[in-house]
């Protein structure tokens, strides 16, 4: 491990540990608090609920766990938040925070449901639709699909144009009443209601549309790209919720 590795800017988390994480090689461990990953690497991997090879770690608040296929990703504020949206459009466009917060806000409530069978019920999220972001920017016409990727630099998701205007897709700028935590992606993150938690992409960075689908990152690793709860992934999880 080479002194220079670079830190993780604006992490609390102490030099020693972030040099434990990065000497966890690819396996990675998983976003969350400094107490969360001390236990985390004295724990390992919790059982055997997480077919993604990601280390599950203890149950949170609400019964949310915390995922990041990296070692975690930049904080970013008001300040340095910038979300670019770009692609097959006629304009590209680059949104700050306050952007964002100034369009039309939408609030749902739905269930968060993971692939790998944890559930959360009812869970109160806002922000922007999507769709508001793809009109403000104007596909061209050869734009069918759109592709996400994360400020972790690691994480990329895609949904088609069509699931993308789905009124349930949101910008999500809360979550749980509150702003959408570091760990649980924020400033800003996905939330695609009906779909599987791995197209909620966290830490929301870019926004491009494509002429072709192009599968994300547990996409390559076997998940299906049309991710609906309860028809996909062989999983038969109730979708009504
Ligand atoms: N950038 C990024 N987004 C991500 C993930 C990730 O590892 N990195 N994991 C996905 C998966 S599999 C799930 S279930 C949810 C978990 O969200 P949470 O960490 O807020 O509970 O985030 C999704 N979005
Ligand atoms: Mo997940």
């Amino acid at each position: 491990m080479s002194p220079s590795e670079p830190e993780i800017p604006g992490s609390p988390v102490g030099r020693r540990v972030v040099l434990g994480l990065l000497a966890a090689g690819a396996a990675g461990i998983i976003g969350g608090g400094a107490i969360q990953k001390g236990l985390a690497s004295v724990l390992g991997p919790i059982g055997n609920h997480d077919p993604t090879g990601l280390i599950g770690l203890i149950p949170v608040g609400n019964n949310f766990r915390f995922y990041s296929v990296t070692q975690g990703a930049p904080r970013k504020d008001e300040r340095s938040y910038a979300l670019t949206v770009g692609g097959s459009v006629g304009t590209a466009r680059t949104l700050s925070l306050q952007d964002l917060r100034a369009m039309p806000q939408v609030s749902l409530v739905r269930d968060f449901q993971c692939v790998t069978g944890w559930r959360v019920p009812e869970v109160p999220w806002s922000g922007v639709r999507l769709a508001d972001v793809l009109d403000a920017v104007a596909p061209t016409a050869s734009a069918t699909a759109v592709r996400f990727t994360s400020f972790d630099g690691t994480y990329t998701e895609s949904l088609t144009l069509e699931q993308a205007r789905s009124e349930d897709v949101l910008i999500a700028l809360t979550m749980l009443d509150a702003p959408v935590t570091h760990d649980h992606g924020g400033p800003v993150r996905l939330f695609v209601a009906s779909m599987y938690g791995y197209k909620s992409i966290k830490w929301l960075g870019g926004i491009e549309l494509t002429d072709n689908v192009v599968p994300g990152y547990w996409e390559n690793r076997g998940y299906d790209i049309d991710a609906f709860v309860g028809e996909s992934n062989g999983r038969n999880d109730d979708p009504t919720s």
